[in-house]
């Protein structure tokens, strides 16, 4: 049985006031009737305070982003051992706007991996097509060279400590989602493509999570969808109660 996740990507939202605001919130919710793990993914200034806050709770920290580099002069950056040291357990890597907006390469994108996974971080590769790729049909195989490019370096052996997120571009952030029918055929071509480059019983195990415009509206449907395990979700985590209804639709 693979593990079912609902991981809130604050994004750049939350001061620290408004951060331990909602964490309060969501420490409420009783999140024992759900099936998911939850993870929350704050800005970086407030990971250790959200460290604190959760220390008696089940709710997962996760950072947005990570260095590749163990230490040293990259003036503005963090480092895998930092984020380890204040409680961090998951790193987004790959996230489609770090890609589009930061032109994080593949190649980069591989080294954040190797780095994480080196420091004990699970991590959380995200990939996902634009819409002039969705229309020209391209999506299948975008992803298949995001895998390839920026994961298939890793060993079997590293694949327990990776969740996958599948995020189509052009739904994030839109209000346009991609239809349960849309992301349970590419989920499946994702399952697939593990499953070829590392075996079947690995692409079974490992969680792909959808994302993109996930709201308490439209979780249900989606997350019922035989190959997705759960949601990556930007603004609807932003709302206590949005998100704990979203992490109750498993
Ligand atoms: C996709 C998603 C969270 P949103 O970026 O990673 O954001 O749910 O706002 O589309």
């Amino acid at each position: 049985m693979r593990t079912q996740i609902v991981a809130g990507n604050w994004k750049m939202n939350c001061d620290l006031d408004e951060s331990q605001h909602l964490l309060n919130a969501l420490k409420q919710k009783d999140f024992s009737k759900s099936n998911a793990e939850v993870i929350v993914a704050p800005p970086f200034t407030n990971l250790y305070a959200a460290h604190k806050t959760l220390e008696n709770s089940s709710i997962k920290i996760s950072s947005q982003n990570i260095n590749e580099n163990d230490k040293g002069a990259y003036t503005g950056e963090i480092s895998p051992s930092m984020l380890k040291s204040v409680g961090v357990e998951y790193a987004i890597i790959g996230h489609s706007e770090r890609r589009a907006i930061y032109e994080e390469s593949d190649d980069l994108l591989a080294k954040k991996v190797t780095a994480a996974l080196k420091h004990d971080l699970k991590v959380m590769f995200c990939i996902g097509e634009d819409l002039e790729k969705r229309k020209a049909d391209k999506h299948f195989e975008v992803v298949e060279e995001q895998l390839k490019n920026g994961l298939f370096h890793i060993d079997a052996s590293e694949m327990k400590d990776v969740v996958i997120a599948y995020e189509p571009v052009w739904a994030i952030g839109t209000g346009e989602t991609a239809s349960p029918e849309q992301a349970q055929e590419i989920h499946e071509h994702i399952r697939k493509i593990l499953a070829k480059q590392y075996s079947q019983e690995i692409a079974d195990q490992t969680s792909i999570l959808y994302g993109g415009s996930v709201k308490p509206n439209n979780a249900k449907e989606i997350f019922a969808k035989k190959d997705v395990d759960g949601g990556l979700i930007g603004g609807a985590s932003l709302d206590a109660d949005s998100f704990a209804e979203i992490v109750m639709s498993f």
